[in-house]
């Protein structure tokens, strides 16, 4: 079993796509760990995006992240890293696959619905930023 870490970005949020959203997730077999809805602050967002930092969209990437609610969680399955990729689908929605999240849901390269870890130790950082052992217990 693998965990990752995911979000539910603002505009998905605060378009009322969050339901539609865990839906997918618990239809494809995830095991939702951990989940939490958040209002990040601009340096909550900073941190969170820190490898990031040197970017051009830095700044506009985490405006956008703290700019509203978004729901932050662990999903567990055998393959989540890639499987939850797989089904977010690529960064830029409009070169994003039929079928997946951020074709269906996403508006731009910026706000493209939902975020996941790329790697195992990403996947360890960001779900250690968020959340303590204990409210992992499953
Ligand atoms: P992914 O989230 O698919 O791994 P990355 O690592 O290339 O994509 O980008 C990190 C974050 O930065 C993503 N959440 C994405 O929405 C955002 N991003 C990437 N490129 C741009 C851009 N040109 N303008 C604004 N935001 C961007």
């Amino acid at each position: 079993m693998e965990r990752t870490f995911a979000i539910i970005k603002p505009d998905a949020f605060k378009a009322d796509q969050a339901g539609k959203i865990l839906a997918r997730i618990y239809a494809e077999g995830f095991k939702v760990v951990g989940l939490k809805k958040l209002y990040l602050s601009k340096v909550e967002a900073e941190g969170f995006y820190a490898v990031h930092r040197e970017r051009p969209f830095f700044g506009e990437l985490t405006d956008f992240m703290s700019s509203g609610p978004c729901v932050v969680m662990v999903l567990e399955t055998a393959g989540a890293i890639k499987k939850w990729r797989d089904l977010m689908g690529a960064t830029n929605p409009a070169q994003a696959a039929e079928g997946t999240l951020r074709r269906e849901f996403g508006s731009s390269v910026g706000e493209n619905a939902t975020h996941g870890s790329d790697a195992p130790e990403t996947a360890a950082f960001e779900i250690a930023y968020f959340f303590s052992g204990l409210e992992l217990l499953s």
